[in-house]
Protein backbone atom coordinates (compact mmCIF):
# COMPACT_ATOMS: atom_id res chain seq x y z
CA UNK A 1 0.00 0.00 0.00
CA UNK A 2 1.61 3.53 -0.93
CA UNK A 3 1.19 5.90 1.93
CA UNK A 4 2.63 9.33 0.89
CA UNK A 5 2.40 10.85 4.76
CA UNK A 6 4.60 8.76 6.31
CA UNK A 7 6.93 8.46 3.13
CA UNK A 8 6.80 12.33 3.43
CA UNK A 9 7.29 12.10 7.28
CA UNK A 10 10.44 9.66 7.09
CA UNK A 11 12.04 12.01 4.33
CA UNK A 12 12.27 14.51 6.66
CA UNK A 13 12.79 12.45 9.85
CA UNK A 14 15.91 11.21 7.44
CA UNK A 15 17.01 14.68 6.71
CA UNK A 16 16.83 16.33 10.09
CA UNK A 17 18.97 13.54 11.57
CA UNK A 18 21.52 14.08 8.65
CA UNK A 19 21.64 17.72 9.79
CA UNK A 20 22.09 16.93 13.23
CA UNK A 21 24.37 14.39 12.66
CA UNK A 22 26.70 17.19 10.35
CA UNK A 23 25.89 20.07 12.60
CA UNK A 24 27.85 17.80 15.72
CA UNK A 25 30.88 17.28 13.84
CA UNK A 26 31.07 21.16 12.60
CA UNK A 27 30.92 21.99 16.49
CA UNK A 28 33.35 21.94 18.75
CA UNK A 29 32.64 22.07 22.66
CA UNK A 30 35.60 22.41 25.39
CA UNK A 31 35.11 22.34 28.73
CA UNK A 32 37.54 24.11 30.73
CA UNK A 33 38.38 24.39 34.15
CA UNK A 34 40.27 26.21 36.91
CA UNK A 35 39.67 26.70 40.13
CA UNK A 36 39.45 30.40 41.34
CA UNK A 37 37.14 32.27 41.05
CA UNK A 38 35.99 35.58 38.20
CA UNK A 39 38.19 38.43 37.90
CA UNK A 40 40.78 35.84 39.01
CA UNK A 41 44.27 35.79 37.00
CA UNK A 42 43.08 32.10 35.46
CA UNK A 43 39.64 33.61 34.74
CA UNK A 44 41.03 36.76 32.36
CA UNK A 45 42.94 34.43 30.21
CA UNK A 46 39.76 31.94 29.93
CA UNK A 47 37.31 34.71 29.06
CA UNK A 48 39.75 36.33 26.89
CA UNK A 49 40.79 32.94 25.49
CA UNK A 50 36.68 32.18 25.06
CA UNK A 51 36.14 35.43 23.22
CA UNK A 52 38.69 35.51 20.77
CA UNK A 53 38.16 31.48 19.71
CA UNK A 54 34.59 31.64 19.05
CA UNK A 55 34.72 35.02 17.65
CA UNK A 56 38.01 33.51 14.70
CA UNK A 57 36.15 30.11 14.50
CA UNK A 58 32.84 32.07 13.58
CA UNK A 59 31.29 30.00 16.65
CA UNK A 60 32.28 26.62 15.34
CA UNK A 61 34.13 26.02 18.38
CA UNK A 62 32.57 27.14 21.92
CA UNK A 63 34.11 27.41 25.14
CA UNK A 64 32.20 26.41 28.64
CA UNK A 65 34.36 27.73 31.56
CA UNK A 66 34.09 26.01 35.00
CA UNK A 67 35.46 27.99 37.07
CA UNK A 68 35.60 28.32 41.16
CA UNK A 69 36.86 24.84 41.56
CA UNK A 70 33.15 23.45 40.18
CA UNK A 71 34.90 20.29 39.01
CA UNK A 72 37.45 19.65 41.57
CA UNK A 73 40.99 21.13 42.66
CA UNK A 74 43.51 21.57 40.53
CA UNK A 75 45.17 17.69 40.87
CA UNK A 76 41.74 16.38 40.36
CA UNK A 77 41.28 18.92 36.83
CA UNK A 78 44.39 17.71 35.83
CA UNK A 79 43.58 13.76 36.13
CA UNK A 80 40.28 14.81 34.12
CA UNK A 81 42.28 16.30 31.30
CA UNK A 82 44.18 13.44 31.05
CA UNK A 83 41.02 11.45 30.10
CA UNK A 84 39.81 14.15 27.93
CA UNK A 85 36.62 14.71 30.22
CA UNK A 86 37.60 18.41 30.64
CA UNK A 87 39.39 19.08 27.61
CA UNK A 88 41.37 22.56 28.61
CA UNK A 89 42.59 23.83 31.88
CA UNK A 90 44.21 27.06 33.33
CA UNK A 91 46.89 25.62 36.14
CA UNK A 92 49.24 26.86 38.15
CA UNK A 93 52.60 25.28 38.15
CA UNK A 94 52.72 24.03 41.78
CA UNK A 95 50.26 21.09 41.99
CA UNK A 96 51.21 19.89 38.27
CA UNK A 97 54.82 18.94 39.52
CA UNK A 98 53.17 15.63 40.88
CA UNK A 99 52.48 14.89 37.44
CA UNK A 100 55.39 15.64 35.94
CA UNK A 101 58.65 17.03 38.15
CA UNK A 102 60.03 18.86 34.83
CA UNK A 103 57.55 21.55 36.14
CA UNK A 104 59.49 21.91 39.21
CA UNK A 105 62.57 23.81 36.92
CA UNK A 106 60.04 26.52 35.79
CA UNK A 107 59.08 26.47 40.07
CA UNK A 108 62.62 27.09 41.11
CA UNK A 109 63.10 29.80 43.64
CA UNK A 110 64.69 33.66 42.25
CA UNK A 111 65.10 32.16 39.44
CA UNK A 112 63.38 34.34 37.25
CA UNK A 113 64.97 38.25 37.59
CA UNK A 114 62.28 39.92 36.03
CA UNK A 115 58.72 39.75 34.08
CA UNK A 116 60.87 39.82 30.82
CA UNK A 117 63.22 37.49 31.79
CA UNK A 118 60.46 35.49 32.48
CA UNK A 119 58.90 35.37 29.03
CA UNK A 120 61.58 35.56 27.12
CA UNK A 121 62.79 32.26 28.76
CA UNK A 122 59.31 30.42 28.88
CA UNK A 123 58.01 31.14 25.35
CA UNK A 124 61.43 30.58 23.55
CA UNK A 125 63.00 27.21 23.46
CA UNK A 126 63.66 26.06 26.81
CA UNK A 127 59.88 26.76 27.61
CA UNK A 128 59.02 24.89 24.51
CA UNK A 129 61.20 21.94 25.73
CA UNK A 130 59.05 21.81 28.91
CA UNK A 131 55.60 21.94 27.26
CA UNK A 132 56.45 19.21 25.01
CA UNK A 133 58.05 17.09 27.43
CA UNK A 134 54.25 17.05 29.37
CA UNK A 135 53.32 14.57 26.34
CA UNK A 136 54.80 11.99 28.48
CA UNK A 137 51.83 12.66 30.78
CA UNK A 138 49.07 12.83 28.77
CA UNK A 139 49.16 16.61 28.68
CA UNK A 140 49.50 19.09 25.51
CA UNK A 141 50.67 21.89 26.89
CA UNK A 142 49.84 25.14 24.63
CA UNK A 143 51.78 28.26 26.47
CA UNK A 144 52.31 29.70 29.45
CA UNK A 145 50.26 32.88 31.30
CA UNK A 146 50.70 34.05 34.68
CA UNK A 147 49.83 34.12 38.35
CA UNK A 148 53.07 36.40 38.90
CA UNK A 149 56.18 36.81 41.02
CA UNK A 150 54.35 35.14 44.84
CA UNK A 151 54.98 36.73 48.30
CA UNK A 152 54.61 35.74 51.72
CA UNK A 153 51.43 37.30 53.70
CA UNK A 154 51.21 36.40 57.31
CA UNK A 155 48.65 37.18 60.79
CA UNK A 156 51.39 36.70 62.78
CA UNK A 157 54.44 39.48 62.50
CA UNK A 158 56.55 41.54 60.20
CA UNK A 159 59.07 39.30 58.15
CA UNK A 160 62.39 41.06 56.64
CA UNK A 161 64.88 37.84 57.42
CA UNK A 162 64.46 33.73 56.66
CA UNK A 163 64.85 33.60 60.65
CA UNK A 164 61.25 35.66 60.92
CA UNK A 165 59.76 32.89 59.05
CA UNK A 166 60.91 30.12 61.90
CA UNK A 167 57.42 28.03 62.99
CA UNK A 168 55.26 29.98 61.09
CA UNK A 169 52.41 27.67 59.58
CA UNK A 170 52.37 28.60 55.83
CA UNK A 171 49.87 26.93 53.55
CA UNK A 172 51.52 25.57 49.84
CA UNK A 173 50.16 24.59 47.07
CA UNK A 174 50.23 20.58 46.77
CA UNK A 175 53.49 20.55 45.37
CA UNK A 176 56.93 19.33 46.50
CA UNK A 177 59.22 21.74 45.69
CA UNK A 178 56.98 24.33 47.43
CA UNK A 179 56.92 22.74 50.20
CA UNK A 180 60.78 21.87 50.50
CA UNK A 181 60.99 26.08 50.00
CA UNK A 182 59.18 26.40 53.15
CA UNK A 183 61.09 23.59 55.19
CA UNK A 184 64.22 25.03 54.15
CA UNK A 185 63.05 28.46 55.31
CA UNK A 186 62.09 27.45 58.44
CA UNK A 187 58.62 27.55 58.20
CA UNK A 188 56.13 24.69 59.00
CA UNK A 189 54.50 24.26 55.32
CA UNK A 190 51.31 22.84 54.64
CA UNK A 191 49.60 21.59 51.64
CA UNK A 192 46.73 22.61 50.65
CA UNK A 193 44.33 23.16 47.56
CA UNK A 194 42.51 26.08 46.85
CA UNK A 195 40.50 28.09 48.17
CA UNK A 196 41.98 29.02 51.69
CA UNK A 197 40.37 32.07 52.78
CA UNK A 198 38.31 29.70 55.98
CA UNK A 199 41.86 28.23 57.05
CA UNK A 200 43.36 31.34 57.00
CA UNK A 201 40.41 32.98 58.84
CA UNK A 202 40.17 30.18 61.70
CA UNK A 203 44.27 30.07 62.12
CA UNK A 204 44.79 26.66 61.34
CA UNK A 205 47.09 28.49 59.14
CA UNK A 206 49.31 31.67 59.51
CA UNK A 207 49.77 32.67 56.52
CA UNK A 208 50.36 32.03 52.64
CA UNK A 209 52.00 33.10 49.71
CA UNK A 210 50.73 33.87 46.41
CA UNK A 211 50.80 37.37 44.05
CA UNK A 212 49.63 40.44 44.80
CA UNK A 213 46.42 40.16 42.40
CA UNK A 214 44.84 36.88 44.79
CA UNK A 215 45.06 39.39 47.73
CA UNK A 216 43.05 41.76 46.04
CA UNK A 217 40.59 39.58 44.46
CA UNK A 218 40.00 36.89 47.51
CA UNK A 219 39.83 40.09 50.26
CA UNK A 220 43.05 38.61 52.19
CA UNK A 221 43.91 42.07 53.75
CA UNK A 222 41.22 41.19 55.97
CA UNK A 223 42.55 38.68 57.79
CA UNK A 224 46.37 38.82 57.03
CA UNK A 225 48.39 41.63 58.51
CA UNK A 226 51.94 41.77 57.27
CA UNK A 227 53.27 41.47 53.57
CA UNK A 228 56.41 40.57 52.47
CA UNK A 229 57.69 41.10 48.72
CA UNK A 230 59.71 38.12 48.97
CA UNK A 231 58.89 37.50 45.18
CA UNK A 232 60.19 34.27 45.82
CA UNK A 233 58.63 31.59 43.18
CA UNK A 234 57.60 33.08 39.77
CA UNK A 235 54.23 31.00 39.18
CA UNK A 236 53.20 30.63 35.62
CA UNK A 237 49.98 28.95 34.73
CA UNK A 238 50.08 26.22 32.29
CA UNK A 239 47.74 26.47 29.42
CA UNK A 240 47.28 22.83 28.98
CA UNK A 241 44.91 20.60 27.08
CA UNK A 242 44.16 17.40 27.03
CA UNK A 243 46.92 15.40 24.68
CA UNK A 244 44.21 12.91 24.07
CA UNK A 245 41.48 14.91 22.85
CA UNK A 246 44.11 17.09 20.99
CA UNK A 247 45.24 13.88 18.90
CA UNK A 248 42.12 13.98 17.17
CA UNK A 249 41.75 17.82 16.17
CA UNK A 250 41.93 18.63 12.66
CA UNK A 251 44.93 20.95 11.75
CA UNK A 252 43.05 24.26 11.51
CA UNK A 253 41.02 23.88 14.34
CA UNK A 254 44.61 23.39 16.42
CA UNK A 255 45.55 26.33 15.41
CA UNK A 256 42.98 28.76 15.84
CA UNK A 257 43.15 27.01 19.51
CA UNK A 258 46.89 27.59 19.74
CA UNK A 259 47.19 30.98 18.89
CA UNK A 260 43.79 32.15 20.69
CA UNK A 261 45.44 30.73 23.81
CA UNK A 262 48.88 32.21 23.08
CA UNK A 263 46.97 35.59 22.96
CA UNK A 264 45.27 35.40 25.74
CA UNK A 265 48.08 34.86 27.85
CA UNK A 266 49.78 37.89 26.49
CA UNK A 267 46.32 39.97 26.73
CA UNK A 268 46.68 38.54 30.48
CA UNK A 269 50.19 38.56 31.73
CA UNK A 270 49.95 42.51 30.75
CA UNK A 271 46.56 43.20 32.22
CA UNK A 272 48.27 41.95 35.77
CA UNK A 273 51.26 43.56 35.40
CA UNK A 274 49.68 46.73 34.51
CA UNK A 275 47.48 46.70 37.93
CA UNK A 276 50.49 45.62 40.38
CA UNK A 277 51.32 49.07 41.57
CA UNK A 278 47.61 50.33 42.12
CA UNK A 279 47.42 46.94 44.33
CA UNK A 280 49.82 47.68 46.74
CA UNK A 281 48.64 50.99 47.04
CA UNK A 282 45.42 49.57 47.92
CA UNK A 283 46.54 46.96 50.19
CA UNK A 284 48.76 49.89 51.91
CA UNK A 285 45.25 51.60 52.23
CA UNK A 286 43.51 48.64 53.44
CA UNK A 287 45.88 48.76 56.89
CA UNK A 288 48.48 46.02 55.74
CA UNK A 289 51.74 46.43 56.98
CA UNK A 290 54.45 45.82 53.08
CA UNK A 291 57.73 44.96 53.60
CA UNK A 292 59.28 46.44 50.21
CA UNK A 293 62.91 45.45 50.90
CA UNK A 294 63.45 41.93 52.72
CA UNK A 295 66.99 40.63 52.87
CA UNK A 296 66.64 38.57 49.86
CA UNK A 297 70.04 37.37 49.63
CA UNK A 298 70.16 35.65 52.89
CA UNK A 299 66.69 34.29 51.43
CA UNK A 300 68.25 33.11 48.32
CA UNK A 301 71.39 31.85 50.08
CA UNK A 302 69.47 29.09 52.38
CA UNK A 303 66.93 27.93 49.47
CA UNK A 304 70.49 27.35 47.36
CA UNK A 305 70.15 23.52 48.67
CA UNK A 306 67.33 23.16 46.40
CA UNK A 307 69.09 22.11 43.32
CA UNK A 308 71.22 19.16 45.39
CA UNK A 309 67.68 17.46 46.28
CA UNK A 310 65.61 14.09 45.38
CA UNK A 311 63.22 16.62 43.60
CA UNK A 312 65.11 17.28 40.63
CA UNK A 313 67.41 13.76 40.32
CA UNK A 314 65.63 12.52 37.14
CA UNK A 315 68.43 13.20 35.02
CA UNK A 316 65.98 14.91 32.24
CA UNK A 317 65.11 17.54 35.46
CA UNK A 318 68.44 17.96 36.09
CA UNK A 319 69.42 18.47 32.91
CA UNK A 320 66.41 21.17 32.28
CA UNK A 321 67.39 22.66 35.31
CA UNK A 322 70.82 23.03 35.01
CA UNK A 323 70.07 24.76 30.91
CA UNK A 324 67.29 26.88 32.67
CA UNK A 325 69.70 28.22 35.59
CA UNK A 326 72.77 29.12 33.45
CA UNK A 327 70.10 30.36 31.08
CA UNK A 328 68.87 33.16 33.59
CA UNK A 329 72.37 33.90 35.16
O1 LIG B 1 45.96 31.26 41.63
O2 LIG B 1 46.89 27.60 44.89
C1 LIG B 1 47.48 28.67 44.76
O3 LIG B 1 48.18 29.17 45.63
C2 LIG B 1 47.30 29.43 43.49
O4 LIG B 1 48.32 30.32 43.31
C3 LIG B 1 45.93 30.04 43.62
O5 LIG B 1 45.02 29.17 43.03
C4 LIG B 1 45.78 31.36 42.99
Amino acid sequence: MYRPKLMFFMAILFMAMLFTASSAQAELKIKLALVTKPGSAQNIVADKFKELLEERSKGEITVHIFHSASLGNETEILQQIQMNTVQMGIITGGPFDTFDPIVRVINYPFLFKDNDQADKILDGPLGQEILKSLESSGFKGLCFSENGFRNLTNSKRPVKIPEDVKGLKIRVMASALHKAIWQTLGANPTPMPWPIYTELEQGVIDGQENPLWVLEVYNFHEIQKYLTMTRHVYSPHIDVASLKWWNGLDEKSREMIQKSIYDAALFQRKDNRDKDAARLEMLAEKGMKIEFNPDLDAFRAKVAELKDMDLFAEPRVQKMLMKILEATQ
